[in-house]
């Protein structure tokens, strides 16, 4: 399996975030790709390429002008309100919940900081963009491989995209990989597209995006939200809108999750996939299922994961994989090369 490297991921690096209160240790942290990167080169899975520079056209196809103009300028702006705040990240801290107005642009930085995300646990950094940018074209690169013909591609990526809708930060996610992924296969001639999205917490990024489409079908397995992150998207009863009206399937489970029951969703989530009739596949690869993961709560061991490829492999579509979550550091690049080779 290629896999293409998102090698300007380390522009992207988050001081703290805020956690009950204090500012904490960012989870999503540089070393987390490298150690995939390390892993698959020491299993000598397949071939290492960067990504080729597509631009943004597919990428405005799944994220607002204004959001993406934003993104583009916001450190800019951070810095030139004081040049001190060189050394420091961004943290959003109002935001317009309901009865406010999400469709004026206030001239407000904070403002709009607030207006484009929603939660402050995401910092935003000098070269948030320029990684954003460039795991955008990682994805893009490996599902033109997989649109081109290979059976699979994986997008090593980093900050993930999972939690990022069309005009939304959040979740540690800035541009929707996996999104972008689908769209590209989609435009090069795939008629449905499904996105089966396996992190441990609910693609609300994702299914935001799709939800009234019925040419992409998303499905995900994720902690129960009324306990789990993101808390207000991801229950069962949520089905799709309009013409998505049946096209998007949520499969809650509760913490302390054990393998047997995630597989069993699993299945459940791959018949559903093949009954929507897709011709391609993209897995949102978190691995923040692992009973090691600091801020998760399944029980997923590091071997269960071979059989996590092999299943994801039965399903026979060409798949495109994107990195997500995972944050047992030491071990995200054995967990996330062991579902490449039980797929492979
Ligand atoms: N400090 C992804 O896995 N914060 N995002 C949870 C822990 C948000 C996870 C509280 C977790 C977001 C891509
Ligand atoms: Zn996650």
């Amino acid at each position: 399996m290629i896999t293409v490297y998102n090698h300007q991921h380390v522009l992207h690096q988050g001081k703290v975030e805020m956690f009950r209160g204090q500012l904490v240790p960012c989870f999503e942290v540089p070393a987390r790709a490298d150690f995939v990167l390390a892993e698959l080169q020491r299993r000598g899975l397949g071939a290492v390429q960067a990504p080729v520079d597509s631009g943004l056209d597919v990428v405005q196809r799944i994220h607002s002008p204004r959001y993406l103009d934003f993104l583009a300028g916001a450190w800019a702006e951070w810095v030139a309100l004081d040049p001190a705040n060189a050394a420091r990240d961004v943290l959003p801290s109002v935001w317009p919940v309901r009865s406010f107005r999400s469709d004026v642009l206030p001239a407000n930085f904070a403002a709009r900081m607030g207006l484009f995300s929603y939660d402050a646990g995401t910092p935003l950094t000098a070269g948030t963009w320029a990684a954003a940018y460039g795991g955008a074209q990682c994805a893009l690169t490996a599902a033109g491989l997989v649109s081109g013909g290979e059976r699979s591609a994986f997008a090593l990526t980093r900050p993930p995209g999972h939690h990022a809708g069309a005009d939304f930060f959040g979740g540690y996610c800035f541009l929707n990989n996996a999104a972008i992924a689908a769209q590209a296969l989609r435009d090069a001639g795939a008629a449905r597209v499904a996105v089966l999205d396996i992190d441990y917490h609910h693609g609300n990024g994702t299914q935001a995006i799709f939800y009234d489409r019925a040419d992409v079908f998303f499905a995900s397995i994720h902690g129960d939200p009324h306990t789990e992150y993101p808390f207000y998207l991801g229950y069962a009863d949520e089905t799709g809108s309009g013409a998505g009206q049946g096209h998007n399937l949520n499969l809650p489970l509760p913490r302390g999750t054990d393998f047997a029951r995630w597989r069993a969703a699993l299945g459940q989530a791959l018949q559903a996939i093949a009954r929507s009739g897709a011709e391609a596949l993209v897995v949102s690869l978190g691995l923040d299922t692992f009973e090691g993961d600091p801020i998760s709560g399944f029980h997923l061991r590091s071997a269960d994961y071979l059989q996590v490829g092999a299943d994801l492999a039965a399903a026979g579509l060409p798949t495109v994989f994107v990195f997500e979550g995972g944050y047992a550091v030491a071990e995200v690049g054995l967990n996330a090369v062991n579902v490449l080779e039980g797929f492979a």
